[in-house]
């Protein structure tokens, strides 16, 4: 009777045929894609082509932030800020539907490092390579090592840091207010810059996976490593659960677990949105009044294809793209 009464509404609206099916008595509407910031509108355009077709989410989320790694005025590739000795050094983070994952961390001179921690995953009996190691291991799997050096950006960038050469690592934040005071990399026609893009998919059989890949902070200390390529901190899926991807300052995403912590908070009944605000107010909680100079936000999919997000402060957007609507950018709620 239910389901018929739903069926009458949905026809009303011209709606019977989008590509709904039922999961634990609810209406799932699949395939789905969201990835972080505005660069996500493009990446979403490339998973899309993969999910309209029936396409595996896995690799929906491989080939959607690959475009990104590859975008000039995103700071995601190589071509992005390098650290604080004038290296580019790249981490990802890949997991599909059966709890595989994959990831690469402090990784150089490799164009798609998405592509290696895809490898890591389904080539190695590990989840994790680093640096020199990571390097070897995609030589080994054909990948070619790109030319040393920096973008004419990203020098331009480096050089200006050098004249202070003040260590105060800053992850954007994307208010057009605090532009100045915040934003840490550059910004080349107008644009905004990032750092990071996540995506998460679920496709048309149900399946969900997710992706993450950053160029971490702009001149940042040699080594570092942020959340990205920590499964469980800046991405995280469970295929009976949902799916979280983070973005904003690693060490404080890493210091709640945050993907994993959205999951559980799904698991237990809360709906995407509320999951990721319980876990951006415990990070609040723990940052206190240092909350302000960061940023924080993650976007979560459940299984029932509902979909949200919440950020820490104002100016996070992120890409969605759905059957029945075009790709679009929704603004994330904040907490301050
Ligand atoms: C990191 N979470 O390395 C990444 C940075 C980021 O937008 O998301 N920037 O800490």
């Amino acid at each position: 009777m239910l389901a018929r009464r739903k069926f009458l509404q949905l026809s009303s609206l011209g709606l019977s045929s989008l590509p709904f099916s039922s999961f634990n008595n609810k209406q799932v509407q699949k395939p789905l894609v969201l990835s972080t910031w505005d660069a996500g509108i493009n990446a979403n355009k490339a998973a899309w082509k993969v999910l309209r077709n029936n396409g595996r989410a896995l690799d929906a989320v491989e080939q959607g932030v690959m475009v990104t790694e590859l975008e000039r005025n995103c700071c995601v590739g190589l071509g992005a800020n390098p650290d604080r000795d004038g290296h580019v050094t790249l981490d990802a983070s890949i997991m599909d539907e059966f709890s595989n994952c994959g990831s690469v961390a402090f990784l150089e001179r490799i164009k798609h490092p998405i592509q290696v921690a895809r490898k890591v995953m389904e080539n190695t009996p590990h989840v994790m390579l680093v640096g020199e190691g990571a390097q070897q291991f995609a030589l080994s799997q054909g990948f070619i090592l790109e030319k040393d050096g920096l973008s004419p950006e990203a020098e331009k960038e480096y050089k200006k840091w050098l004249e202070k050469s003040e260590y105060k690592p800053v992850i954007n934040i994307e208010n057009k207010k605090n532009q100045q005071a915040f934003a840490p990399t550059r910004l080349s026609n107008g644009d905004w810059n990032h750092d990071t893009i996540g995506m998460i998919a679920l496709d048309a059989a149900g399946n969900l996976s997710g992706s993450c890949t950053t160029s971490g902070m702009g001149f940042k200390m040699r080594g570092r490593v942020g959340d990205s390529p920590i499964i469980g901190a800046g991405l995280f899926v469970d295929n009976e659960v949902g799916a979280a991807v983070a973005t904003g300052q690693g060490e404080d995403i890493i210091r709640v677990g945050g993907s994993h912590a959205v999951i559980e908070l799904m698991r237990q009944g809360l709906s995407p949105e509320a999951a990721c605000k319980k876990v951006i107010e415990r990070l609040l909680k723990i940052k206190g009044d240092q909350a302000k100079n960061i940023q924080a936000a993650i976007i979560a999919i459940n299984k029932n294809g509902e979909y949200g997000s919440y950020c820490l402060q104002k100016g996070f957007d992120y890409a969605v793209c759905t059957s029945d609507q075009n790709n679009r950018l929704v603004s994330a709620k904040f907490l301050i």
